[in-house]
């Protein structure tokens, strides 16, 4: 008789179809799941996130149960509960003595370091397997990086990704006739279009006692965990992308870009968590899109877009994560320096814009891309904030966020930290970018209007001190030659005003 396999199940895993489970033989096996507090503490994830996970946790390991798989799950609030991932996989080895373990490769640097260590840790050989939820193995984004010959470009992954998969494509060419309906996809969103409203998933017993376990537990960490209604059930969030498909995907590429006070949703999906911790296949999402494309519900722009997020951004982002590390984290080829301000922290300043998107995002965990982005990302880049600290921040905010997927859209997608090996050049824009997409400048006590003196937007002030101090790293970037033309043109007195306002500016944080 074959002897005990433990399966080592992390909480961003939770897929029946994970490589880890594949060979199962439940008659024989024990799945191994646990909270630990390294894993929720080794940056002060919002409360709203550990709360997502444990819950999600604790029902994939019920329905394994219910299906007959015996699980050893560890919970945080037992009497000795283990620390670390390695302490809790060492103490399931000691109890249940299998011939060896069976784990899916982790989705963070860190952690693929430590289990490299396992097999003679617990002297039990470990099995790392590699994650197949993803649609390009490591193998292959490192073959086309190879043949890309330095302009390791989004667009030209995608292209190759839609090719492999057959997503909207008709007869070897795109739908539609082109790629990219990108263009379609940057409207602002008119006063008499509502948002629809959305479907909500009140806690249950199991999430309730997570709930308490978090609030006692990370009192001190950033973030709001009142208000918790997101599904945590891979039934719930197959019922969550049913609605994001029928409701919010027809107009989710026209409205994309936009954002409104007091709708941190808009049309966008809300699916990145489910997606990142297994409850959704990214597969699933890209064919209930394309079919909703198909049957005439949703319109090209708006499932081209929605796809491309998935099969490409998304799996491009992971390629580089592991193509690059370990010396991505330290990229800071723009030298940024600056802390982060205080306001990060509570959302209190005197910038709308960034009052509301940080607002939001430590009230719900969640902002949607833009925000992200030409926001919060923007002024990042602008102010030279220090990517260290900025990762940091990113990876603890989002509940959708490892740092796979929170890195490379940091270092290189928002403080362009990697001298523009992911972005072709900065996300840089002044504040009448928010204005033409947002509500936000309407109730600023800032002008946007204004680019100089007391009531001058900062974006106005940070954007141009931005360009003239970096002209040595972008001034070369062909797509950088339209504002160092303008910047050539403006009167030498005029920049230097710019330039003393955007350093007072800096020196209030
Ligand atoms: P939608 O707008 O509905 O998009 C659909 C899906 O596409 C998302 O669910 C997500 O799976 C995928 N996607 C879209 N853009 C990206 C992208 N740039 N990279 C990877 N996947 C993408 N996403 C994360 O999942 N985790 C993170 O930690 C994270 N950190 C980010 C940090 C910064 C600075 C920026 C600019 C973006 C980050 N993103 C991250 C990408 C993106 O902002 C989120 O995936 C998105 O906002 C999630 O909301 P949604 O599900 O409503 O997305
Ligand atoms: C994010 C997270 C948290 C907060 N807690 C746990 C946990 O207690 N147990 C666990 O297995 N996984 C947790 N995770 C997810 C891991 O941090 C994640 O698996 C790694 O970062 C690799 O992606
Ligand atoms: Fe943001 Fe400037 Fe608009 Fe105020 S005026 S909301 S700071 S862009």
């Amino acid at each position: 008789m074959a002897s005990k396999v433990l399966r080592f199940v992390l909480g961003d895993q939770l897929s029946r179809s994970v490589s880890s489970l594949a060979d199962i033989d439940v008659a024989r096996d024990v799945v191994v799941m646990a909270e630990v507090a390294e894993e929720a503490t080794y940056v002060r994830h919002h409360p709203k996130k550990i709360a997502f996970l444990f819950s999600a946790m604790r029902h994939f390991a019920q329905g394994l149960r219910d299906d007959g798989i015996r699980v050893d799950y560890q919970e945080l609030d037992s009497e000795r509960p283990a620390r670390s991932l390695t302490e809790a996989l060492a103490r399931a080895v000691a109890t249940h003595r299998p011939e060896r373990v069976v784990v899916t490769e982790p989705g963070e640097w860190r952690l693929r370091e430590v289990m490299r260590d396992w097999g003679e840790e617990l002297g039990c050989p470990v099995e790392v397997r590699e994650d197949d939820r993803f649609l390009c193995d490591h193998e292959s984004f490192r073959a086309w990086a190879g043949r890309g010959r330095g302009t390791l470009r989004m667009e030209y992954f995608y292209r190759e990704m839609r090719r492999r998969t057959g997503f909207l494509m008709r007869g070897g060419e795109p739908e539609g006739g082109q790629w990219n309906f990108d263009h379609d996809n940057r409207a602002p969103l008119p006063k008499t279009v509502k948002p629809p409203k959305r479907p909500t998933f009140p806690p249950d017993a199991t999430t309730r006692t997570v709930l308490s376990l978090v609030s006692k537990r990370f009192a001190d960490h950033p973030g709001r965990l009142e208000g918790f209604e997101h599904p945590v059930t891979r039934a719930d969030a197959l019922a969550y992308l049913d609605w994001f498909v029928e409701h919010a995907l027809p107009s989710f590429g026209t409205y994309q870009d936009a954002m409104r006070t007091g709708e941190p949703l808009l049309f966008h999906s809300h699916l990145s968590a489910l997606i990142n911790c297994g409850l959704l296949d990214p597969r699933e999402c890209c064919r209930r899109a394309e079919d909703a494309y198909h049957s005439g519900h949703a319109p090209l722009n708006a499932a081209e877009g929605f796809i491309r997020q998935i099969i490409g951004w998304r799996e491009y982002v992971r390629g580089i994560y592991w193509l690059k590390m370990p010396d991505y984290a330290d990229e800071n080829r723009l030298g940024a320096t600056r802390p982060l301000p205080g306001f990060f922290w509570d959302g209190r300043t005197r910038m709308n814009c960034l009052a509301q998107a940080i607002g939001e995002t430590l009230d719900n965990a969640y902002a949607h891309h833009i925000q992200r982005l030409m926001v919060i990302g923007n002024f990042c880049l602008l102010a030279g904030l220090a990517p260290k600290e900025v990762q940091e921040w990113y990876l603890l905010v989002y509940h959708d966020a490892y740092e796979w997927v929170e890195m490379p859209n940091v270092v290189g997608m928002i403080l362009y930290a990697d001298g523009g090996l992911l972005a072709s050049k900065p996300y840089a824009a002044s504040g009448a970018y928010i204005d033409r997409m947002s509500d936000y400048c309407a109730d600023c006590s800032y002008s946007v209007k204004a680019k100089t003196g007391p009531d001058a937007c900062p974006f106005n002030l940070l954007y141009w001190d931005f360009v003239a101090r970096h002209r040595k790293e972008l001034a070369g970037n062909q797509r950088m030659r339209m504002p160092y033309a303008t910047l050539d043109r403006m009167d030498p007195d005029r920049i230097a005003t710019i330039r003393a306002e955007a350093k007072a500016f800096l020196r209030s944080l």
